[in-house]
């Protein structure tokens, strides 16, 4: 295995803005919108390549305008944004030099990495790139279904089984150098995904890291190369030296209490979430979460530590579905009222109050701030809050500064700051009271 050097200052260096900004925009978009049963159908259908083909030969997303995408986030709130260079398929939205499975020779014809870099940047938002290291167009990659093992049985090194798989792996290694070297400054690789036995140094991990950490220093990576601790969506421990992986992905799922090393110290984490229940655009799926409940689980996710990643699926037109659309202007318009409860903050835990995990709401902190998220109808804050009364000084609505009497008996101005954002109306959830402390 190669030597590597896993640098703390570093790496609490570049994950600065990540633990602040919270809240990202995922993209699945490619080839497979056009038939638009997600982007699994060459496996789940057991689809031959020549009836994948004419997919590729028709690609022509002609109303893709990455600006309205990055606006949508810019709406949001959602400060950075996580496009697939290449998913499972193989299909490339980047002009690589690797293979002519790109969408710069389909009728498109545009680089579209190039224009969603170009067009998130300028809207002021971070971004990243999705590579899979699973390519089922590769010919020295099994056609589809990710239990079909490259090294089945775990052949002997130098084995022809290891030389061809050492062919795809010289390829899936100088693509990521491409999308490392030719879109200048990166802020994040979401690798995807290890299984079975196919994890760590089956992918030549160290190598691809120490290439990915020369070529873009600064850039943060998800743990899916499956190095340090095992199952990115599985809530197992993982060492202390994330070098092959700055951040965990529970997949779908938030950890019952956030994420922790061996040792005990809080890991880094992002849920990655679908709106519906697909990532590639679905036309039938139409099971769309309510915006209330995915700001419940940005709250959620918040207030345990981690950062959630919304998912929008764009259709073979290139444009975001008007649910989806509709549901991220629903969460912008919470989030233009209440973000101070999410930029910025963590768990409650570490404070200077001891508060529990109320089972009304969620609870995030910025330093010395609470912020409660009242999930259901305040009957009186005081019995709701769990904080010695004499710990408050004065309480406001988040959304809008009112002042909210509770008791003039409180003076000391020195104490914690504690402060509800609302979760905004819904036909589920009451508005909640929220307030400050001053
Ligand atoms: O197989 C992929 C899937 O298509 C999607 O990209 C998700 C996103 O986290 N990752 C893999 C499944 O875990």
């Amino acid at each position: 295995m190669l030597a590597y050097q896993f640098d703390r200052e570093r790496y609490n260096r570049r994950m600065k803005w990540y633990l602040h900004d919270r809240f990202g925009m995922f993209i699945h978009f490619g080839i497979y919108s056009i038939p638009a049963r997600g982007e699994w159908l060459r496996s789940t259908e057991e689809m031959p390549e020549e009836l994948y083909l004419p997919y590729f030969e028709e690609f022509n997303p002609y109303a893709l305008d990455a600006r309205a995408w990055a606006r949508a986030a810019k709406r949001a709130g959602m400060r950075y944004a996580v496009l697939t260079s290449k998913h499972h398929d193989g299909f490339c939205l980047f002009d690589t030099k690797t293979t002519d499975f790109k969408s710069t020779n389909t009728p498109y014809g545009r680089d579209i990495v190039a224009d969603f870099l170009d067009a998130f940047r300028a809207e002021g938002i971070r971004v990243g790139l999705y590579y899979s290291v699973i390519d089922w167009h590769h010919p020295d990659f099994p056609q589809y279904g990710d239990r079909q093992a490259p090294l089945r049985n775990d052949p002997v090194a130098g084995s022809n089984e290891h030389r061809v798989f050492d062919r795809y792996l010289d390829y899936m290694h100088e693509q990521v150098r491409e999308i490392c070297t030719n879109y200048g400054k990166l802020d994040l690789l979401w690798f995807d995904f290890s299984y079975d036995d196919m994890r760590g140094e089956k992918w030549r991990a160290t190598e691809l890291m120490n290439m990915v950490r020369e070529l873009q220093p600064d850039v943060i990576t998800n743990n899916r190369l499956e190095v340090s601790g095992e199952g990115f969506g599985s809530l197992a421990q993982c060492d202390p030296t994330p070098y092959h992986g700055d951040f965990v992905t529970p997949e779908r799922i938030i950890p019952p209490n956030g994420l922790f090393d061996v040792e005990g110290n809080p890991l880094a984490w992002e849920a990655c979430i679908t709106m519906n229940d697909n990532w590639g655009y679905f036309s039938h799926d139409t099971n769309f979460k309510p915006a209330p409940m995915l700001i419940h689980k940005l709250v959620e996710c918040v207030s345990k530590g981690g950062n959630l990643i919304l998912n929008v699926g764009p259709d073979a037109t290139g444009r975001i579905p008007d649910q989806s659309l509709a549901i991220l202007d629903e969460i912008g318009r919470w989030m233009e009222r209440n973000s101070a409860s999410i930029y910025g903050c963590g768990p409650a835990a570490g404070g200077p109050l001891e508060v529990e995990r109320p089972e009304y709401g969620r609870i995030t902190r910025n330093g010395d701030t609470y912020y409660f998220h009242l999930y259901e109808n305040a009957l009186g804050p005081m019995p709701l809050l769990g904080v010695p009364k004499e710990r408050i000084a004065s309480m406001r609505l988040l959304r809008d500064g009112t002042e909210v009497q509770l008791s003039n008996s409180w003076t000391h101005s020195d104490y914690p700051n504690i402060a509800f954002a609302d979760l905004g109306p819904s036909p589920v959830l009451p508005d909640p009271v929220d307030t400050v402390l001053a």
